[in-house]
């Protein structure tokens, strides 16, 4: 029994030490070294090539380094009726909090108009409005958009979600399913989308969903690249509908240098890298899961395979 690490990034050797110390006697292995393809028990994965989990005869279990799916499920080799778990971790919510928190405080105090007046020299000071004049509305309260809200209404931000099933939330207006999301996007004049990227949510930022909010209204996507409807955006932003956007995530990542979002001044970029899997924080639930697999124990995280998330 052991662990192959599969993942097309710089970072597999990382994650083997720090899998290594914390269980020495577990046999782990990156798949670009030479190892016994019918020993691996588990694959521990974040956007691995496609086909590269059919090789293991013997695999029992799928481990997302991160916290979505997306890309097991978008991979149609990748082995059914095999248990996969994602990363739920307080560590990785609370940089995405902070991340989203960075977007809104930026766009409250006109931070990004004031890099554009800076381009310009250009003295102006420019009307700001106050965290008690805003309703955050966040799409998806899982473990992520939960613990944004909680965050929103520690500042003092009108704070409202909605995911699936309805939440309860010290303080958050809950929304639930599709008859509800009207209403929720009617007062939500800054919109940050944590949802999975699945069938049901993909393409969810469009203009039909842009033009039920308030006008002038900022959107932040640090969920997945999917979700946006690129064209829209555009369209949106350039008739005044939509103030501004962050986005973090991208149909194509790295974001290609001729993707207009690059040269949009309304759009604010960054790499993909609003929160990340830490590995100290993130391994011990890792050989948590691969003892309860040893022993034939529930995994935690487990995610639904019909829900795809
Ligand atoms: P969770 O699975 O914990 O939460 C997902 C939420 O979305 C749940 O509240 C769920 O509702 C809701 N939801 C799912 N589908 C629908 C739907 N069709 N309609 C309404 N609500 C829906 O995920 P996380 O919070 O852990 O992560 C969310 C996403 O964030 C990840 O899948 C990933 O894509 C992205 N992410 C991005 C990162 C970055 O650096 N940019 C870093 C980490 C994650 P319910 O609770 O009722 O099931
Ligand atoms: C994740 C991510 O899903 O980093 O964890 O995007």
């Amino acid at each position: 029994m052991s662990i192959v690490i599969i993942r097309q990034d710089d970072k597999i050797e990382l994650w083997k030490e720090a899998l290594q110390r914390a269980a020495p006697d577990i046999s782990i292995y990156s798949y670009l070294e030479e190892h016994p393809a019918d020993e691996i028990t588990m694959a521990l994965v974040w956007k691995n090539p496609k086909g590269t989990l059919s090789q293991y005869p013997n695999l029992e279990y799928i481990a997302s380094s991160g916290a979505g799916v997306d890309f097991l499920f978008e991979d149609e080799t990748t082995p059914k009726n095999l248990p996969i778990t994602r990363v739920v971790d307080a560590m990785l919510a609370s940089d995405m909090s902070e991340y989203v928190l960075a977007a809104i405080f930026s766009y409250l105090k006109r931070f990004y108009q004031y890099k554009i007046n800076q381009t310009k020299s250009l003295w102006k000071p420019e009307q700001y409005r106050r965290i008690a004049d805003y309703t955050v509305g966040i799409l998806g309260l899982g473990a992520l958009g939960t613990a944004l809200a909680k965050d929103l209404v520690r500042f003092g931000f009108k704070t409202q979600g909605w995911s699936n099933s309805r939440k309860k939330i010290d303080k958050v207006t809950a929304f639930a399913g599709k008859d509800e999301l009207a209403e929720f996007l009617g007062s939500s004049e800054i919109l940050a989308c944590l949802l999975p990227l699945t069938n049901a949510t993909a393409g969810i930022l469009n203009k039909e969903l842009f033009n039920q909010l308030p006008k002038g209204a900022f959107v932040i996507n640090a969920a997945r690249g999917g979700h946006l409807v690129d064209v829209d955006l555009i369209e949106m932003l350039d008739s005044g509908q939509l103030s501004g956007a962050t986005l973090d995530v991208f149909h194509q990542e790295p974001l290609s240098s001729d993707h207009p979002f690059w040269q949009h001044e309304k759009i604010h970029i960054t790499p993909h890298y609003a929160s990340v899997s830490d590995t100290d924080s993130v391994v011990p639930q890792i050989i948590e899961n691969y003892r309860r697999m040893q022993h034939g124990e529930l995994l935690t995280n487990l995610v639904s395979t019909d829900k795809g998330y």
